[in-house]
């Protein structure tokens, strides 16, 4: 019988192995993206995709659950005991969806609510206005401070107690400081709402302890699975005890059928991962690799929101550089590096030619890559500032790269 992926369908087999190399040789700098490990990868990839299980443990809809029920036994216990909470729903299938069942076990359509605008960093499932969050809830969103893109603590005040949503959520996607959770929950509780705290780009950093938890104040977590916490892609939802019966009615069967039981079985590798000193390092690191590369991009002339970084991301503008955030990524990316071009507070520009991009470090430190190398690539992104249309540059960059990467090599991913 013919088996392998090369032989059944050597069209995809090839794109696969074009895209392990592109991956193996380019600086990953995505602020949502990492390298998983090769076990995370195995279990995501095992037989377990063959498997339906509506349901949870022990209260399934279908037989033959013995070894499914063991795994998310396990993904809970583990993924409990790391972050400290009393309970989590592992079903979700991503970011999007964990925070579709947030609404859904506290809301009803046409209910307010309140979220990060898009603009400011926010994501779309926070309310913005081209989701489902935006066109069945009435969404309030706040933002930053035109002064220091903080998040705008007096204006959420001020706001939640004009429009009283039944549920506010707080996290980012594109925002470089810490979020001070315990100030969004007393805005919360002043108008006896709900917080949620979406903490999918931040989750590895708070498993690392390198950012606060929101365990303990926010009465719901949401989140990813596959970007700092360094998992398969996924998505998860921690809680107290007492909003967990909302919580899972709303994932299943509210929101999902069947949960995808080797992603399931690849967050209990990866929570297994995090528990472990060596996690706690990678986070420290990731934070200090952004702030030196932040440092290095800030002595070459580059500005950035708010001035620098307290995690993994830095967003630059680039206005000063004379380009925008599109040219520049796409001239990035021909020189070996990797990113988003990027919205910034109070953009002038169009979403689709915005002025910023995004940088994250989460990846290059999975490779082992430390402050010399961020130094190393805020010279080469400089470089390419300078001269964005430099196709010779481009290229030369892109080898030096390429050389660097292979010393640093990613998980299951080969050398070319
Ligand atoms: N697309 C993710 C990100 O890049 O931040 C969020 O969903």
């Amino acid at each position: 019988m013919t088996t392998t992926l090369a032989q059944v369908d050597p069209e995809i087999a090839e794109l696969i192995s074009a895209e392990k190399t592109r991956q193996a040789d380019n600086l990953r700098l995505i602020a949502s993206e990492n390298y998983a490990s090769e076990a995370v990868m195995e279990a995501s990839a095992s037989v377990l995709t063959n498997k339906y299980s509506e349901g949870y443990p022990g209260r399934r809809y279908y037989q033959g659950q013995d070894n499914v029920d063991a795994i998310e036994r396990l993904a809970n216990v583990r993924l409990r005991k790391l972050f400290g909470a009393e309970w989590s729903n592992v079903q979700p299938y991503s970011g999007s969806p964990a925070n579709l069942a947030a609404y859904l076990a506290f809301c009803d359509a046409g209910d307010t609510i309140m979220g990060m605008g898009l603009p400011a960093g926010g994501h779309l499932t926070h309310g913005w206005n081209v989701s489902i969050t935006g066109k069945y809830f009435k969404s309030i969103a706040y933002g930053v401070t035109k002064t220091d893109h903080r998040i705008d603590f007096d204006t959420i005040r001020s706001l939640a107690k004009e429009h009283r949503p039944k549920l506010i959520f707080c996290g980012a996607t594109a925002y470089p400081r810490t979020i001070d959770f315990g100030t969004f929950r007393s805005i919360a509780d002043e108008v006896d709402a709900i917080l949620v705290a979406d903490i999918a780009h931040i989750a590895g950093l708070v498993a690392a302890g390198v950012h606060p938890t929101p365990v303990g104040t926010a009465q719901v977590i949401t989140s990813t699975t596959h970007k700092t916490f360094r998992g398969p892609r996924g998505g998860m939802i921690l809680c107290d005890k007492v909003h967990a019966k909302a919580i899972n009615r709303a994932v299943f069967p509210g929101l999902q059928g069947g949960p995808h039981n080797h992603t399931t079985a690849a967050i209990a590798v990866a929570a297994k991962e995090a528990d472990c000193p060596e996690f706690k390092i990678y986070g420290a690191k990731i934070v200090e690799n952004a702030k030196a590369l932040g440092e290095a991009l800030l002595g070459y002339g580059f500005s950035l929101i708010t001035g620098g970084t307290d995690n993994h991301l830095l967003l630059a503008d680039l206005t000063p550089k004379g380009i925008g955030g599109k040219p520049y990524a796409q001239a990035l990316e021909k020189a070996g590096i990797v990113c988003n071009y990027n919205s910034i507070p109070f953009d002038p520009r169009k979403p689709f030619d915005p002025s910023g991009i995004r940088l994250g470090t989460a990846a290059l430190t999975t490779r082992g890559m430390g402050v010399q190398q961020m130094t190393q690539l805020a010279g080469w992104m400089n470089e390419v500032a300078q001269s964005h249309e430099d196709e010779t540059l481009q290229a030369r960059i892109a080898g030096e790269i390429k050389e660097l990467c292979a010393q640093f090599p990613a998980p299951g991913l080969p050398l070319s």
